[in-house]
């Protein structure tokens, strides 16, 4: 594996690229132009900025964490071509500096969603929270509770305030739009984009869905492994793959991520690492990546990944917030840290085993 750490760029993020160096064994920066609207093209000299930095540093950045989808491709509206159109030569400029994966979500409206940020733990820090109960009725005060905590200069990654501003009428677009529909969408914007990905050498891998299950009467597509083999069998070809989240499989405490690893591992361009812990009730929340935190099942799952020789990027997903760090919500310095060394730990153990 490449170990990969996800950074949202200079005067957006409190850690440099000079913090994540001293991090062992990190050589991958997960990133993406975070300014950039759905829908609008990524343009070469904006890219080519962030590449000099990254670059600078020696590091690698071939996976792209996101570009996102505008709603009208998911809703499937005559104005979706312009939009895949876009879509296109955003992917022919990427793969000039050298990117390879592009991590992508089909989720309509709401990318992640969390009821509660800074939730605490019993150890003193805090961590991203579920209940179920709070997603029931009104998704326009889930919103502006997870507004309220953008900060200045440290956008969530997904939650656009300019879209957020429009979820009435995102809802009234949305209106109707059943599951099977929202997958005819998704085969035909990956079918438009397959010429493209195979000329330029560049992956689509989707991110499942966070949580995986419909939320506000909203369909819900990436949600377990079902929909894995569906979406990898609709499109059979190498460079449609997926972005394996654990913590986002695992909210479901029906779903066996290793397993999925282990089935899929040929079509998994890039991961995340999470864990996960679950509650009676049906609420979860995310713990430290030490597997028996929670109920994620982590060693299993980088055992996976290591039997299948995985060389691809797997990042840390969310951490907790720890040492009083002032961070946007699961993107601290110090928790992810800690799981890289948690992972690297697990894997090199693995490989010291095989050679004696
Ligand atoms: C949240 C992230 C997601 C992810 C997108 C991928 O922390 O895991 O926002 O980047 O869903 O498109």
């Amino acid at each position: 594996m490449q170990m990969g750490f996800r950074w949202f760029g200079s005067g957006n993020d409190k850690i440099t690229l000079a913090d994540i160096k001293q991090i062992p064994g990190v050589s991958s920066i997960v990133w993406a132009l975070h300014n950039k609207m759905p829908g609008e093209v990524w343009e070469k000299h904006e890219i080519a900025e962030v590449a000099q930095e990254i670059k600078s540093h020696g590091f690698t950045m071939e996976v792209v964490e996101s570009v996102n989808i505008h709603d009208d491709i998911k809703i499937g509206l005559p104005s979706r071509d312009a939009h895949i159109a876009a879509y296109i030569q955003t992917i022919r400029n990427l793969s000039e500096f050298g990117v390879k994966v592009i991590c992508y979500n089909f989720m309509p409206i709401f990318d992640w969603t969390r009821t509660e940020l800074f939730f605490p733990l019993e150890d003193g820090s805090t961590a991203l929270y579920y209940e179920k109960n709070k997603i029931q009725d009104d998704p326009k005060e889930m919103a502006e509770y997870i507004l309220s905590k953008q900060q200045e200069g440290n956008t969530f990654p997904g939650w656009e305030p300019e879209r957020m501003a429009r979820l009435d009428e995102l809802f009234a677009a949305y209106q109707g739009l059943t599951k099977e529909q929202l997958w005819d969408n998704l085969k035909y914007f990956l079918e438009a984009l397959m010429p493209v990905c195979r000329e330029c050498g560049v992956v689509m891998a989707i991110h499942p869905d966070d949580p995986p299950w419909d939320i506000f009467g909203l369909p819900r597509l990436i949600v377990d492994e079902p929909a894995v083999k569906r979406l990898l069998s609709m499109i059979d070809d190498p460079h449609n793959c997926l972005s394996l989240c654990s913590g986002s499989f695992s909210a479901n405490p029906d779903n066996n991520v290793a397993d999925i690893v282990r089935r899929y591992c040929d079509r998994i361009a890039f991961a995340h690492v999470r864990n996960v812990r679950h509650y009676p009730n049906g609420d979860f929340s995310e713990v430290s990546h030490r597997d028996c935190d929670g109920h994620t099942g982590i060693y299993d799952i980088i055992k996976a990944y290591y039997d299948c020789g995985f060389t691809g990027v797997i990042r840390p997903d969310h951490g907790r917030h720890i040492w009083g760090e002032q961070c946007r919500p699961g993107y601290g310095l110090y928790d992810r840290a800690l799981g890289i060394m948690y992972m690297w730990g697990i894997w090199d153990a693995l490989e010291k085993r095989k050679q004696k």
